[in-house]
């Protein structure tokens, strides 16, 4: 289907919906009230920097009004509008320990988990941050009310939709529906998201790679291989690749999504408790997965597994991500095997 640049996304959702012709408009229904809590977050995001300078800091702001934390904010802002939109019947949020009951009467057929503020240490320093959503159909039937957990966990591959807003120089929404990946930039003075990346695919080869270096004495043999490889000098490979990192995945995703790279997060051996790397399946690294396929690359853990293919047992279950153009991926997974 044509999609033409500069469609509003409100336009966009409804000729998808069209398509089916047996959608009920739910799944519509739901993205659409996602996008408001998406520009309200915005605005917020872009008022953060100025906390300080108008005396807006500390507990209460020049109206009397209590300040909160930005991540608390967004997570606020997400659960208050989802929680009565009807379209879903339980979320799950990055920023909270069990999952979030809707309200009573509202339930609807379709799940969310979120990561409100993605990249919250970046916050302070004015570093783009972003928002990650990720949508499943309902396990239990409609008749039983509220979701479950069992409602929630479910795997990557069974995901009806799965998106990110980036708040960066532009603000911009990435998502997909399964009928490939859609980007919109947020034209702030009228408050709508416009079409500007239409039908976005990856570069079959990185030109970049995303790592925390400084964990490299906690990784594995086969990681420092491969990252000793993309820094060797190789014109006929376009090597070196060029090395970089946000410690936003958001924005580190959004980046080698556009222009070509690989981000990895593997398994080390910093922390005991995090045996699995740091980012979590449910909020990070499914509803990337997703994305990436539909896009035309690949996310595995590195232990021959993809990520959207793990069944998730915990809502904060956390997996090693290796994500990107699909050549990469493959090339991390055949040095981890030692097949190189
Ligand atoms: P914060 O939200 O605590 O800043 O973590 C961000 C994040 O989950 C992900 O967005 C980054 O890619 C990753 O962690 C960065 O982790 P390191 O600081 O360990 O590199």
């Amino acid at each position: 289907m044509h999609r033409p640049v500069g469609i509003t996304v409100s336009r966009h959702i409804i000729d998808s919906q069209r398509l089916h012709p047996e959608a009920t408009g739910e799944l519509s229904g739901l993205l659409s009230e996602l996008i408001v809590a998406a520009k309200t977050i915005s605005a917020e995001v872009n008022m953060a920097g100025l906390a300080d300078v108008i005396g807006l800091s500390g507990k209460t702001n020049i109206q009397g009004e209590e300040v909160q934390k930005m991540d608390e904010f967004a997570n606020n802002t997400i659960k208050k509008r989802m929680a009565r939109c009807g379209y879903i019947c339980v979320m799950t949020s990055e920023e909270e320990e069990d999952i979030i009951p809707v309200t009573e009467g509202y339930e609807g057929k379709y799940t969310l988990a979120f990561d409100p503020l993605d990249g919250s240490s970046n916050i302070d320093v004015n570093v783009s941050i972003g928002t990650i959503f990720s949508i499943h159909r309902r396990r239990t039937s409609l008749t039983m009310g509220q979701g479950t957990k069992e409602d929630i966990l479910q795997k990557g591959s069974e995901q009806v939709a799965a998106g990110y807003i980036i708040y960066g120089s532009s603000t911009m929404l990435v998502f997909s529906t399964g009928e490939g990946v859609h980007g919109f930039t947020l034209d702030p003075s009228v408050g709508e998201f416009f079409l500007s990346h239409p039908d976005l695919k990856i570069p079959s080869k990185a030109k970049y790679y995303s790592i925390n270096e400084g964990n490299l004495n906690y990784w594995d043999k086969n990681i420092r291989r491969y990252i000793e490889h993309v820094k060797e000098i190789d014109k006929d490979d376009d090597r070196p690749l060029s090395g970089r990192y946000i410690g936003t995945l958001v924005s580190d995703f959004h980046r080698n999504l556009i222009s070509g790279g690989i981000f990895l997060y593997p398994v080390d051996n910093k922390n005991p408790e995090k045996p699995s790397g740091k980012l979590r399946l449910m909020y990070e690294a499914a509803p990337f997965a997703f994305i990436i396929e539909q896009a035309g690359g690949k996310a595995i853990t590195g232990d021959g597994r993809n990520i959207s293919d793990i069944e998730p047992e915990s809502l904060h279950q956390r997996v090693p991500l290796i994500i990107g153009c699909q050549y990469d991926v493959e090339l991390v997974e055949d040095f981890l095997m030692e097949r190189k």
